[in-house]
Formats: structure tokens, C-alpha cells, sequence
């Protein structure tokens, strides 16, 4: 079997691992499809990335912030031509369909355009001093060399929700892609150069997280770290990260609500359904885990769910028929499995789906079909923990109280979805639901770049990307400048 193999980026030249050692990244859809061999890297070639980033630091901070900004415009002008190779490799790396990885390679234009534009704001503040002829402003500074681990089910959208900020703010950057899916990340990053980034202003480390993750976390000279995946890795970033005292931002999990009432559009709140449990194969930290059903539509809805969950066609992502794609690894089929049989033991009524897809050609990769549970209650482990598969539970409930209460009782807090025609409780819903996002009539999925995302309690830790993001990739300066050409002292000086 012949496959390229793939470097990591360091001060601009790609090199291999110093050890050596490479990881195979596989087709999910067909695992005899090699996409190539990629850096097994561990501390050693993370050391590195760091002093090319903070080599390049010294220049890249310089750049007038337009200038920097005119970069990632050019970079998401060279995504629209290339959208099309690129998201046709994704989908062989990472398995979602077709039309979901050019909405990924879309997400990293509309990202690449919003930023651009904040090249020319990057706002302070000024502000009046207490003291006469005195001035006093606050400046955006970069924070320096910033660390990113990215995960595998947003493989070029979510490094370009980090990059692209951290870049415009003046800050340079080493990013460790998840090792199922880097060649999309090394994608994103040639394509800025391709628009003129300067070498060693964007390093790529590939590997484990334990090998290559871990020693950018605890690396003196990464002054933060911007992390999207599970809440369990991202509790030990945020341990180890302060231990030298870097900010972190964490982006983790969801067990998305959809909650339907029962005066809702019913087509609609099917569609949303659908689209929101098992859109990515249910892979996304938004999906709709659980949906909230009223009590008088609840039996008719879960027919119907049922019936279209049944015909969804599942398959290789790059034939353009298929609805679903597989799931990314044998590990996260491990856990659609225990979680099946987790809430067969809780007592949860199995309507569709529940097994590995084996037959024919699913044989060649990591398949799970579309799942449905009914009989959920809200203590159930099936309701309250993620599984990150295409498995979502139903939960039935009498009042709108009741239903916000439920969506309400977990630990997780990123994405929410009301189905109502009645604005009064739309609005309850708004202000009440505990969550980093609240949709109206529309599913848990479909967050638009220049919008806070994030989430609340277990989901995050206070920060957002999207238009959240300058704020983690920046440091604020206050500034004085004293034009009275005496000494003033503050609080002494000016007082009664
Ligand atoms: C994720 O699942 O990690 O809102 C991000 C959405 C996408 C982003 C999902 N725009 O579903």
C-alpha cells in the first residue's frame, strides 16, 4: 500500500518527528484507504515549535494589525477556490459527508472574513484620568506563544476559530491537531501561507495528547491554551496549565435539549430533530442528545422520528446519497455500545437502532446505526452523560416548568432548542435555560462564527470563542501619559 507521509511545521520548513515515529491516519468509512503517515511527536518536537514560535513572535507582533487582518482575508479567498479538494479530504479522513465538511471548510471562510474586519477595530478604550493634563487608554496586546489542541469532528473550523483571532491579535501560535484528522488542520495552515503568513507564526505538532498535547501544556514559554474536547482531558489541561499559570480556555461537552411543546410546528421540530441528533453522526458537542417531548405529542413525534430515523442512509460520506457518515474510531463505537447497554439496564425502552452496522460494506469501518430511546427519565446515566454517537433519548414531560427543569437537572450547559409558537414562554425559555446558547425553533446545532459560543458549567470555563475570542487571545494594557510635566499622585494629589 503506497500513501504519502505528512510533516509536522516547524518554523515554516515541514520536518518529521525527531524520533521518527508516525501515526496512520485511516479513511473511517473504509479503513483500507490510507491517508497517510503523520508524526507520532512527543516533548522533543514541541520544544521546537515553541522556539519557532517565539522566535517569530518578535516580528509577528510588530505587524500592524491590518496588515495581519489582510492576510486571513486573502486565506479565506483561497478556501472558497480550494473548498472543494478540502472538504473532499476531510470527509476521507474524518468520514462526516460531503455537504457537512464544505460547511466546515465554509466555517473557516466565515471565520477568515469576520476576523479580517476585526484587524481594523481591535478596540480599547480611552477614558478620562482623575488627574489633570493626564491621558489614559487601554490597548489589546497579544498574549505571545499561544498552544491550541483541537479535536477531530471540526477538523478545520475549530483550529480556524482559534487561529484565526490568536493571528490577528499578534499572538503566534503551535497547534496540536487531534490525531485522527490533521491533514485538515495542515490544510488550513498551508493555505495561510499560501496568503503570505511569515514562517514560525503557526507551528503544527501532530500526535497523542499525552506525547504532544501535554508538553505544550506545561512548555514555560506557552502563555495560554485554547482547548476543544471531552471535559475529562480538559479538567487535566486546566490542572497542569497552572501550574505555570496560563490561561486556559476550555470548550467540552453538551447534552443538548431539544424541547418540543406542544402547540409546535411538529414538521419542523422533526426536522430539527433529525438533523440535530444524528447530523456528524451525532459527533458534534452541540447534537441533540435528548429531546423533551409534551406529553399530548410525544407518541405521535416519537412515530414519526422513528420511522424517518429508519430510512436515514447511512455510509461512506463521499457518495453524495448518504445521510450519516461512521463514527470516527473503534473507541467511539466502544462507547455508543456501553451506552446502549446502559440504558437498556436503566430500564430505557430500545425503538431503533442500538448495534454496530457490520454487514456488506460497513465491514470496512466504524458504523453505528441511527439510535432512538424512549422512557427516559432525567436521572437516567443516558440522560445526563454524553455519548457523542448518533443515540439520543426521549424524555416526556407535562408542563413547560417541568421541561425547563429537566433540560436544567445536568451538569452540562452548551446548546439548547425550544419548539414553540407561543413567544411568552420563547422568551421564559431564553432567560431560564441554563446554556452558552438558546435556539428558537430551530435545532441544537448551527452556530454561526461571529456569535459567543461556549457554554456553562461542566461545558466550559467562562470563556467563548467566536466573538469571545479576542478577549482570550488578548491582554489589556492600561496606559498613562502625564502631559502636566510635574509629578501628580494619584489618589493623593487630586484629593479634597
Ligand atoms: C462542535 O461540535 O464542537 O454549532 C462545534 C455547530 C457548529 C459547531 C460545532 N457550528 O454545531
Amino acid at each position: 500500500m503506497t500513501y504519502p507521509t505528512y510533516h509536522n511545521l516547524i518554523g515554516g520548513a515541514w520536518v518529521p518527528a525527531e524520533s521518527g515515529k508516525t501515526i496512520l491516519n485511516l479513511n473511517p468509512a473504509d479503513h483500507s484507504d490510507v491517508i497517510g503517515a503523520f508524526p507520532a511527536s512527543d516533548a522533543e518536537d514541541v520544544a521546537r515549535a515553541v522556539a519557532a514560535a517565539k522566535k517569530a513572535s518578535a516580528l509577528w507582533r510588530l505587524v500592524p494589525a491590518p496588515k495581519r487582518a489582510e492576510i486571513l482575508l486573502r486565506t479565506g479567498m483561497l478556501l472558497q477556490e480550494r473548498k472543494e479538494k478540502y472538504a473532499r479530504e476531510m470527509t476521507r479522513e474524518m468520514g462526516k459527508v460531503l455537504a457537512e465538511t464544505r460547511g466546515d471548510v465554509q466555517e473557516a471562510i466565515d471565520e477568515a472574513f469576520y476576523v479580517a474586519g476585526e484587524g481594523r477595530r481591535l478596540f480599547g478604550q480611552t477614558t478620562p484620568s482623575e488627574l489633570p493634563n493626564k491621558f489614559a487608554m487601554s490597548v489589546r496586546m497579544p498574549v505571545g506563544v499561544v498552544g491550541m489542541i483541537t479535536p477531530w469532528n471540526f477538523p478545520m473550523a475549530i483550529p480556524s476559530w482559534k487561529l484565526f483571532p490568536a493571528l490577528v491579535a499578534g499572538n503566534t501560535c503551535v497547534i496540536k491537531p487531534a490525531e485522527d484528522t490533521p491533514l485538515s488542520t495542515c490544510n488550513l495552515v498551508q493555505t495561510l501561507m499560501d496568503a503570505g503568513l511569515p514562517p514560525g507564526v503557526v507551528n503544527i505538532v501532530t500526535g497523542f495528547g499525552p506525547d504532544a498535547g501535554a508538553p505544550l501544556v506545561e512548555h514555560p514559554d506557552v502563555r495560554a491554551i485554547s482547548f476543544t474536547g471531552s471535559s475529562e482531558v480538559g479538567s487535566l489541561v486546566a490542572q497542569r496549565a497552572a501550574a505555570t499559570f496560563k490561561q486556559v480556555s476550555l470548550e467540552m461537552g453538551g447534552k443538548n435539549a431539544q424541547i418540543v411543546l406542544g402547540d409546535a410546528n411538529l414538521d419542523l421540530a422533526l426536522d430539527g430533530a433529525l438533523w440535530g441528533a444524528f447530523g456528524t453522526t451525532g459527533q458534534r458537542c452541540t447534537a441533540t442528545s435528548r429531546i423533551l417531548l409534551q406529553r399530548g405529542i410525544a407518541a405521535e413525534f416519537t412515530e414519526r422520528l422513528v420511522a424517518r430515523a429508519e430510512k436515514l442512509r447511512v455510509g461512506n460520506g463521499l457518495d453524495e446519497q448518504i445521510e450519516i457518515g461512521p463514527q470516527i474510531h473503534a473507541q467511539q463505537i466502544e462507547t455508543s455500545k456501553k451506552y446502549v447497554d446502559i440504558a437498556l439496564g436503566e430500564g430505557a425502552k430500545l425503538l431503533t437502532g442500538g448495534r454496530v452496522l457490520q454487514e456488506g460494506a460497513y465491514s470496512k469501518g466504524t458504523f453505528f446505526a441511527p439510535t432512538v430511546f424512549a422512557g427516559v427519565t432525567s436521572t437516567m446515566r443516558i440522560a445526563r452523560e454524553e455519548v457523542f454517537g448518533p443515540v439520543v433519548s426521549l424524555v416526556e414531560f407535562d408542563t413547560f416548568e417541568q421541561a425547563v427543569e429537566i433540560a436544567n437537572s445536568i451538569d452540562y450547559g452548551l446548546s439548547t432548542a425550544l419548539y414553540t409558537r407561543d413567544v411568552n414562554r420563547a422568551f421564559t425559555a431564553i432567560r431560564d435555560l441554563e446554556a452558552g446558547i438558546t435556539y428558537i425553533n430551530a435545532p441544537t446545532i448551527g452556530a454561526e462564527v461571529h456569535l459567543p459560543f461556549g457554554g456553562v458549567k461542566h461545558t466550559g470555563n467562562g470563556h467563548r470563542e467566536g466573538n469571545g475570542a479576542l478577549d482570550f487571545f488578548t491582554t489589556w494594557k492600561a496606559v498613562y501619559v502625564d502631559y502636566s510635566d510635574k509629578l501628580q499622585r494619584a489618589q493623593i494629589d487630586n484629593a479634597e
